[in-house]
């Protein structure tokens, strides 16, 4: 007998990207997310689940046990914290960048700018760090709008191919992290099932080359 898991996952790049590594560890879902509506679903082992959640909800899953494992992007752990989190794992999957973009011929009114994000914590880090006084406007999507409607001086957001910042005239102006997505652990998980949990981590770990 083996210790049962479950695994936070959310749909998109991140399901498709992780697809491949959970295959290597044996682990492969019966239902599609995107054309079931199941949140949770089952995989060829029948003590094995994915619960199907929002990105950013993946280490708040986590961090509570209602997941014993999780994918999350490096840009959602640093918004997040890792508090009640290990992150044994970079999984090298979804690549981007953290990064401060706008308008490069822009000169902000205020001597304070203010920066849209839905990276609040983050971004108010990276400024602070450097002394450089902001104003952070929470947002939950569609940054790049931010500037162009007079909402933001800047945004900051992930950037992949830069594509999306430069049809709506904004360019990448400060590079604040590169990003991959990691493998994170529930603490209390990792005692109680280690042995699962290693072999997991093991066959993840080689399927990525890490
Ligand atoms: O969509 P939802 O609001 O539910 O959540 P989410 O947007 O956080 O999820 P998802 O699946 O879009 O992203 C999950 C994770 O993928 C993020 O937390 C990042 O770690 C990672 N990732 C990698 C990216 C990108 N690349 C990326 N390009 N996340 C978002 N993008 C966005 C980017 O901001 C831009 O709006 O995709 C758009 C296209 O990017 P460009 O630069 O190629 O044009
Ligand atoms: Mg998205």
């Amino acid at each position: 007998m083996t210790a049962p898991l479950t695994i936070a996952l959310s749909k998109g790049r991140i399901f498709k990207e992780t697809l491949p590594l959970l295959a290597a560890a044996d682990i492969v879902p019966v239902d599609d997310p995107d054309t079931s509506r199941k949140l949770i679903l089952d995989t060829n082992q029948s003590d094995v689940k994915l619960v199907i959640i929002r990105a950013t909800d993946v280490p708040t899953y986590v961090q509570h046990g209602a997941a014993d494992l999780g994918v999350a992007g490096k840009d959602v752990l640093l918004e997040h914290g890792g508090e009640g989190l290990y992150e044994p794992l970079d999984l090298k999957i979804a690549r981007c960048r953290l990064m401060v973009a706008g308008d490069p011929n822009h000169r902000p009114r205020s001597s304070r700018p203010r920066i849209a994000t839905k990276y609040a914590n983050t971004t108010r880090r990276w400024f602070a760090d450097q002394g450089r006084q902001v104003e952070v406007i929470k947002l939950y999507g569609s940054m790049e709008l931010a500037p162009l409607v007079g909402l933001a001086d800047y945004i900051v957001d992930v950037v992949d191919t830069g594509n999306t910042l430069k049809a709506n005239g904004l360019a990448p102006l400060e590079h604040i992290a590169d990003i991959s997505s990691r493998l994170i652990v529930n603490k209390a998980a990792m005692k109680m099932k280690h042995a699962r949990i290693k072999a997991v981590m093991a066959s993840m770990a080689a399927a990525a080359g890490a």
